[in-house]
């Protein structure tokens, strides 16, 4: 029978223990991470969400029944422990737990798939499968906290900067971003979708608030496998009236800055992340440069083209820079068109790092007739769109604004090479539990 928890309650976290409270009794609560040792002495080591607690139990030292309870202990299972505070100096923080009591509120009995230290584990399937266990190890519990304090930050610089945070419909009528990436769902009698960007309504959302923000999911439809894909990721979105794309490269620059900032203060349980700089100027390229850039790399660069990431690697591009004037061809049918050269280009950008897009951002077209031109070009049926050109009529101000892929910001930003570790339950073409 496991442990009730009772009226007990934790006294300490792990990082409250220091020599300083010596010879004090606490009471810590955790999962267990190892257990070592055996007959004379166990040392059990202790995680939770703050850090690592180790336990000595040895024979004399403490009561027998205790020890015997500590030794046969699982990895992984749950457990509170009230004992002494002891100096130790090959103790994290300098101090290990003498124990009185303890009680155990789950007990784990089988052997897990992976030990709760494990740094690397082979299958990534062997760990999706128990997600919850998983995000206990010591490398996603970083990715995680990295991920709080960067939405912290960027919360703050959003309030700061006078924005108005929203939420939009995720349930709409019709797409944004083109038709291939959107699920198609019941709704009452008639279908629907789920939303693949809060485009169009953060963009009204500008007539009265003229600075918004939103932090939600967006739902893509990616038939493809990549290491940078899901099915259902958290975008950045913000729109602004009275401005236009390089004011909002400005902004992303700054959103880039304190994310990394926040990160690179945080002391994760496995050390310091390995946070890249961000250069107060984030280098700015336009899209007949990149062309340039590839061709000098001997890549084929054809006008029109996507910036294919293999090309970008060949090219040798690395860290964090913008690419602005994008064709406007490819571009959807809110984005600015402008004429660049005898090009005809869009006020358009995607901040890149390396070969990872991570935002994408433009001066929208704030007129209704050219929008209703632009949908027709693109082969759009502007009667499905009144809802939203309706009211265009009314007084839409100039504005720009951008979406951060919030799990490819934290892919640059802590070194994680597989977007599933900067999430918590990713959705991809192969998997929707747990
Ligand atoms: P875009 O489609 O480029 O632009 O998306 C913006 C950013 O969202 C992230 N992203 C994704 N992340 C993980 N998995 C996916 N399947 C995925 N799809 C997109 C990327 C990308 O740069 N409405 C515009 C934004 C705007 O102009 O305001 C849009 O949705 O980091």
């Amino acid at each position: 029978m496991p442990d009730e928890l009772g009226s007990q309650r934790r006294t300490h976290y792990s990082t409250d223990l220091s020599p300083a409270i010596a010879g004090q009794t606490v009471t810590v609560m955790g999962w267990v991470l190892a257990v070592r040792g055996h007959g004379a002495i166990s040392f059990l080591t202790i995680r939770d969400k703050r850090g690592d607690i180790q336990v000595v139990a040895k024979s004399g030292a403490c009561d027998d029944g205790v020890r015997q309870r500590i030794a046969a202990l699982k990895p992984h299972s749950v457990v509170a422990m009230t004992g002494k505070v002891q100096p130790s100096e090959k103790a994290a923080r300098g101090v290990e737990i003498v124990p009185d009591a303890i009680r155990v509120f789950s007990e784990v009995a089988k052997i897990a798939p992976f030990e709760p230290m494990a740094k690397t584990v082979k299958n990534i399937d062997t760990r999706l499968e128990i997600r919850a266990v998983d995000l206990r190890r010591g490398v996603l519990q970083d990715i995680v906290n990295a991920r709080n304090m960067a939405l912290r930050a960027i919360r703050d610089y959003f309030a700061e900067s006078d924005f108005v945070e929203v939420h939009t419909p995720k349930l709409i009528s019709s797409a944004t971003e083109g038709g291939a990436a959107l699920f198609s769902i019941f709704y009452y009698k008639s279908q629907a979708f789920l939303a693949q960007s809060p485009q169009l309504y953060k963009e009204q959302l500008t007539m009265g608030f003229e600075k918004v923000f939103e932090i939600a999911p967006i739902f893509r439809a990616e038939s493809s496998r990549t290491p940078r894909h899901l099915s259902e990721a958290i975008s950045i979105d913000l729109e602004e009236a009275f401005v236009d794309y390089n004011d909002i490269m400005d902004r992303v620059g700054r959103i880039v800055t304190v994310a990394a900032d926040a990160i690179r203060k945080y002391d994760g349980l496995d050390g310091k992340l390995d946070v890249p700089e961000i250069p107060a100027e984030i280098p700015r390229y336009s899209y007949a440069e990149m062309m340039e850039k590839l061709e000098s790399a001997g890549v084929p660069a054809k006008w029109g083209t996507d910036l294919y990431p293999s090309a970008l690697q060949k090219a040798g591009m690395a860290g964090f820079y913008f690419v602005y004037d994008w064709p406007l061809g490819p571009k959807p049918f809110y984005v600015k068109p402008a004429v660049s050269g005898d090009k005809k280009t869009s006020e358009s950008f995607d901040l890149m790092y390396g070969d990872l897009e991570i935002s994408s951002g433009s001066t929208r077209i704030a007129d209704r007739a050219e929008l209703e031109s632009r949908m027709k070009q693109k082969g759009l049926p502007a009667e499905k769109f009144d809802y939203h050109l309706r009211v265009f009529d009314y007084g839409m101000p100039p504005h720009a604004g951008c979406g951060i892929g919030l799990e490819r910001l934290l892919m640059a930003l802590t070194g994680t090479p597989d977007i599933k570790d900067t999430t918590f339950y990713p959705r991809d073409i192969d998997r929707l539990t747990p």
